[in-house]
């Protein structure tokens, strides 16, 4: 990956590879800086606004002659042959981010780790806007870096990083990072945890004593990282000497040599699960690092609304209150997302295409909280092995029948709670769309007049 970039270079064409959300930007940027670009997509992409403006390379094609930089979208793996040969050829393969990232005009902040990434991107944002600066929020969390990098000087740059985006960093130096937790996830592009832990920790590898590493204390996979940044930790659990901590409900900012310094009331974190007071520690340091204030970081919490999908209160019907975590893709998301309920009370929907992950990770957690556990799509039948006797399952294959059962089902205090620990490829067109899909059966049963009947035609339990 680390071919000889010189983002000072001079650059006359370049080869795009993903023609959708992100090599658009990449492309558009290019466009704008006079280098030619060729497009490469391995399905049929339509080039819209840049028709005419941009080369499509035909399927199938080798790499063209004179490409001076291959810049990668992060859905592509690697290992793809036009990309081998440009590592073959000694052509740079770079991440659109790093793309980007000379051409920015103010401070960036990122964010990785397995979950939580986009709500701490948004809590940030918020806190650091709150603080009084011009902000862009952008990355992963669906606004390429390379549409933001026009605009005043400045602005600081809120970017949520995946794993997959920081592959392609060769440049790239964040004045602060954090990465937020490590737990199995995409194992089926890496392989193993330990690889993929690698490639989140390069985000910090070119960061220096001036630049900050945000870092979760909780979880030792975040810990174990060279870096030359300073290394500001957080913790629910235990106290840090340098970062901040929990103490009597309240979050505490520790630095060596200066009084502490409350940050804010863990009440003030306005989102159900203690992942998102742990999102909302991370964001604090990090908008510490930008300058921040602690009465500005308060307001932002209190006002932050939280994101879809993200263990998102849909509704409540007869003291059932249900929850759409479509964003929960891995077994790490799954856990922190029903750890904060009360224990035997979750009815939770699991299932639908495991990135390789195991799965049995889980069993603890749901023997624990969940009250039954409803399984589908393709990863139902591993769920049964995982699941066995740990707590009543029954195999209800669509989301449709999931819901329907589960609202027969439960009890008052009790919580629905769709959080899969699973990618939602095989029966959806993407996370966003199975919590879309969650969210109207749920409006339906909601809305449904003098009960619902169940898959079996039993009468609703709530
Ligand atoms: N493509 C190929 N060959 C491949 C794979 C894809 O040609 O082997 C083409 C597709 O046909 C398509 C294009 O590449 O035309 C899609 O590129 P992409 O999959 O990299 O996605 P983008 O539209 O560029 O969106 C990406 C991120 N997507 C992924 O990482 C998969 C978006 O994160 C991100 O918001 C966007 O850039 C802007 O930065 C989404 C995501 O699911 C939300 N991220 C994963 C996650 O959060 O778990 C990592």
């Amino acid at each position: 990956m680390n071919g000889p970039w010189n983002p000072a270079g001079r650059l006359e064409r370049v080869l795009v590879y993903g023609l959708g959300l992100s090599g658009r930007a990449a492309a558009r940027l290019l466009l704008s800086r006079g280098v030619a670009v060729v497009a490469a997509d391995d399905k049929t992409a339509d080039p819209g606004d840049l028709t005419g403006r941009i080369e499509m390379l035909p399927s199938g094609a080798g790499l063209p002659e004179g490409i001076g930089a291959v810049v990668v979208s992060p859905g592509v793996p690697l290992d793809r042959p036009l990309l081998a040969e440009a590592r073959r050829r000694g052509v740079p393969v770079i991440a659109e981010v790093e793309l980007a990232f000379p051409f920015l005009n103010g401070p960036v902040v990122a964010i990785t780790g397995s979950n939580g990434k986009s709500t701490t991107t948004a809590m940030t944002g918020g806190m650091v806007r709150a603080g009084g600066f011009q902000v862009e929020v952008c990355g992963n969390i669906g606004e390429p870096l390379s549409d933001k990098v026009d605009g005043p000087p400045g602005r600081v740059f809120v970017v949520e990083l995946s794993s997959f985006q920081i592959e392609g960093l060769v440049t790239f130096k964040p004045k602060a990072a954090a990465l937020l937790n490590l737990s199995e996830d995409h194992l089926d592009r890496y392989g193993s945890l330990a690889a993929y832990g690698d490639a989140k920790r390069r985000l910090f590898r070119d960061q220096d004593a001036q630049d900050v590493a945000v870092l979760n204390a909780d979880d030792a996979g975040t810990t174990r990282l060279d870096t030359r940044a300073a290394r500001r930790l957080f913790s629910r659990l235990r106290r840090v000497e340098d970062g901040c901590h929990v103490e009597d409900g309240r979050v505490i900012e520790v630095s060596p040599g200066s009084p502490d310094i409350e940050l804010f009331h863990a009440a003030d974190v306005p989102l159900a699960g203690v992942q998102n007071l742990e999102n909302a520690m991370a964001a604090a340091l990090l908008a510490r690092a930008v300058g921040v204030e602690p009465a500005a970081i308060r307001a932002a919490l209190r006002a932050f609304q939280g994101l879809p999908h993200r263990l998102q209160k849909v509704g409540e019907r007869g003291g059932v209150t249900f929850y759409d975590d479509s964003k929960g893709t891995n077994p790490g998301a799954t856990m922190k997302a029903i750890e904060g309920f009360a224990d035997g009370t979750v009815h939770l929907i699991l299932g639908g295409r495991n990135k390789g992950a195991d799965l049995a990770t889980l069993t603890p957690m749901v023997r624990r909280k969940a009250r039954r556990a409803y399984l589908i799509g393709e990863a139902a039948a591993e769920f049964e092995t995982v699941l066995g006797a740990a707590v009543p399952w029954e195999r209800a294959e669509t989301l449709d029948r999931a819901v329907r059962s589960a609202a027969a089902r439960a009890q008052v205090g009790e919580a629905i709670v769709l959080s899969p620990a699973c990618a939602s490829f095989d029966q959806f067109r993407s996370f966003v769309h199975r919590g879309q899909v969650f969210q109207e059966l749920v409006r339906h049963i909601i809305g449904s007049v003098g009960g619902m009947g169940g898959p079996h035609g039993e009468e609703a339990g709530v």
